[in-house]
C-alpha cells in the first residue's frame, strides 16, 4: 500500500501527533466490519462522546472481515487514521483515535468470539454490508443453505459470518458470566433491528436444542438490538486523499477516509448496557427510525442506484459527473419525487423538500469523486431493500413505477449485458455476489424480456411478490431493450414520457 509520493515523510504515530488518543482508552464495543464508513462514521461520534463526557470505557476493538490491510496499516500506525472531510470548498482533517485494538477476523476467529464474550464488551456493533447478513433476498430469513451458514453451524470455534460470529460470542456470554449487551447494526436495511434480531435468533434455533434453549433464553433476557438509521457519503481510499493527508498534515497515512461534511445518525435508544453520550457528536435517539430509515433507504440509496447505473451507462465515473447530465438529473428527481417519496411518512421536523436539495448538494459534491461502480456494486443484496416496497406500492394503487423499473433495467444492463451489448467499464468495475448467475442468465436468454423474465420472475432477484407482478417485469424488459439499443438516456426519457402519459 505504500506510496512513493511521500516516502520521505513521517509516518502517522502517536507520537507524530501529539498522542491524539484519549489517555487510559479502555473497550467497551466491538465493531465488526473496519472498513471506510464506520471509521468515518460511528468512530467519529464516538470521539465526540468521549470528548464530552471524560468517560474512557468505550474504546472500539475493530475487527476487519478478511482483508488484514486496514487492521495492518492501523496498528503500524498506533491504532490511528485521518477522516479527510472534503467538501467543495476545502479539506479538513482530524483523528478520532478512539480504537484499542484491530484485527482480522478471518485470521484470528476464535478471538472475535472472545472479544464479544468478553464482559467488558457491551456493544457489539456491525457495518458489514448489506452483503454480510446472509439473508435469502427473496425471504428475508437466515440463508440457512448457505455453505458459510452450514460451516458456521458446525464449527462453534471458528465462525466465518457475522451472524454465527455474534451468536458463538453470546453462547459464550451466556455460559461464562450472562452479562448483558446490545447488538447494533448500522448497515443500510430496513429496519436493521429487528432483521438483526430475527437472523442472530434463526441461527441460534438451528443450534442443538440444549444449545438453542440456553441462547435463546440469554437473548430474550438480556440482549437488545436497536434498530439504526446512518447515513454518510464515504468513497473508497485512493492515493488521492493520502496524498491530500500528506500535503495537508506532513504526515503518512496509509488508511486515511474520506467522507462528505454531511453525517447522520439515528438510533433507538434500547441499550441494554449503556452506550456512549453519541449525542454529542449530533446522534438523534428517536422513536421515529423507521421512518428515517425508509426514507433514507429509498430517497438517498435508492436515488443513488439509479444515478449510479444510469452514470456508468453513459461512462461517468463519479456520482457528480453522472448527476451533472441533464436527463440523469431528471430521472433521479423523477425516481425521487414520484416513486420513492409516496412510500415514505416524513419524521417530525423533516420537511421533504429540504431534504431532496440537500441530496442533490450531495451528490454534486465533486470533489468528493464517489464513484459510479461502488454504489452500483452488491445491487443483487441492495436493491432488494430499495425498489421492492415501493414499487409494489405503486402498483398496487395502479400506477406503473417507470423510473424504479428504469433502476432495475440499468442494474441488468451493467450487470447482466445480453451477447453484442458493451455496458462499459464503469459497469465491468461493478463487484456482485449474483454475478455469476446473471452472467448465466444473460446468456440463457435471447431477449431483454426474456431475461428480466429470468431473473425477477424466475430467479426472484427482487423478492417472491415484485416476481409475481407481470406488468413491473415487462416494463423492466422493455426499459432494458431500449437501453442496449438506444442507449440509456434514451430509456430515461421513454420512463419520463410513459410517466407524463399517466
Ligand atoms: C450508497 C451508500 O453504495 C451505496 O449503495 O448508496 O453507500 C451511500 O453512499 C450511503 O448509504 C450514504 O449514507
Amino acid at each position: 500500500m505504500a506510496s512513493e509520493f511521500d516516502s520521505a515523510l513521517p509516518q502517522l504515530s502517536a507520537k507524530y501527533d501529539g498522542a491524539p488518543r484519549l489517555a487510559g482508552l479502555r473497550p467497551g464495543i466491538v465493531h465488526l466490519g473496519l472498513g471506510n464508513f464506520h471509521r468515518a462514521h460511528q468512530a467519529v461520534y464516538t470521539r465526540a462522546a468521549l470528548d464530552s463526557t471524560g468517560a474512557s470505557d468505550w474504546g472500539i476493538i475493530g475487527v476487519g472481515s478478511r482483508s488484514a490491510s486496514v487492521p495492518d496499516a492501523m496498528k503500524a500506525q498506533d491504532l490511528l487514521y485521518t477522516v479527510v472531510e472534503i467538501s467543495p470548498e476545502g479539506e479538513s482533517f482530524s483523528i478520532p483515535g478512539v480504537h484499542t485494538d484491530a484485527f482480522t477476523a478471518a485470521a484470528e476467529p476464535e478471538r472475535v468470539v472472545a472479544s464479544i464474550a468478553d464482559a467488558t464488551t457491551r456493544i457489539v456493533s456491525l457495518t458489514v454490508t448489506e452483503n454480510g447478513y446472509y439473508y435469502s433476498p427473496s425471504t428475508g430469513h437466515l440463508a440457512v443453505d448457505d455453505p458459510a451458514i452450514q460451516r458456521d453451524l458446525a464449527d462453534a470455534a471458528r465462525p466465518a459470518t457475522p451472524i454465527g460470529q455474534i451468536v458463538r460470542g453470546l453462547q459464550s456470554r451466556a455460559r461464562s458470566h450472562g452479562e448483558p449487551i446490545t447488538v447494533l447494526s448500522c448497515d443500510n436495511l430496513a429496519d436493521n433491528g429487528h432483521h438483526t434480531e430475527r437472523l442472530v435468533k434463526e441461527f441460534a434455533g438451528l443450534l442443538p436444542e440444549a444449545e438453542a434453549t440456553e441462547t435463546l433464553a440469554f437473548l430474550e433476557r438480556h440482549v437488545t438490538f436497536p434498530s439504526t438509521m446512518v447515513d454518510r457519503i464515504v468513497p473508497a481510499t485512493t492515493d488521492h486523499y493520502r496524498r491530500l493527508v500528506a500535503e495537508g498534515r506532513g504526515y503518512r497515512d496509509e488508511v486515511p477516509v474520506p467522507a462528505e461534511p454531511f453525517t447522520m445518525w439515528v438510533l433507538e435508544d434500547r441499550f441494554a448496557a449503556g452506550r456512549p453520550a453519541w449525542e454529542a457528536g449530533g446522534a438523534i435517539f428517536s422513536d421515529e427510525v423507521a421512518r428515517y430509515e425508509e426514507l433514507k433507504v429509498r430517497l438517498l440509496n435508492g436515488t443513488h442506484s439509479l444515478i449510479a447505473y444510469l452514470g456508468a451507462l453513459t461512462g461517468a465515473a463519479t456520482i457528480p459527473e453522472a448527476v451533472s447530465k441533464p436527463e440523469i438529473e431528471a430521472a433521479a428527481r423523477a425516481v425521487l419525487r414520484n416513486e420513492y417519496r409516496p412510500s415514505v411518512t416524513a419524521p417530525s421536523g423533516i420537511d421533504l423538500d429540504e431534504y431532496e436539495e440537500q441530496l442533490f448538494t450531495r451528490w454534486r459534491n465533486t470533489a468528493l469523486g464517489h464513484r459510479t461502480s461502488q454504489v452500483g456494486s452488491d445491487g443483487s443484496v441492495k436493491l432488494r431493500q430499495r425498489v421492492p416496497a415501493p414499487a409494489l406500492a405503486l402498483l398496487d394503487a395502479g400506477r406503473t413505477p417507470h423510473f424504479l423499473a428504469l433502476t432495475v433495467a440499468g442494474y441488468l444492463a451493467c450487470l447482466a449485458p445480453l451477447p453484442g451489448f458493451d455496458p462499459g467499464q464503469h459497469a465491468a468495475a461493478m463487484v456482485d455476489p449474483a454475478r455469476g448467475a446473471l452472467a448465466q442468465a444473460a446468456e440463457q436468454s435471447s431477449s431483454s424480456i426474456e431475461l428480466a423474465r429470468r431473473v425477477l420472475g424466475e430467479q426472484h432477484l427482487l423478492g417472491e411478490e415484485l416476481a409475481a407482478r407481470e406488468e413491473f417485469i415487462e416494463r423492466t424488459g422493455e426499459l432494458l431493450d431500449t437501453i442496449r439499443r438506444h442507449g440509456a438516456l434514451a430509456a430515461a426519457a421513454e420512463a419520463g414520457a410513459a410517466s407524463a402519459n399517466h
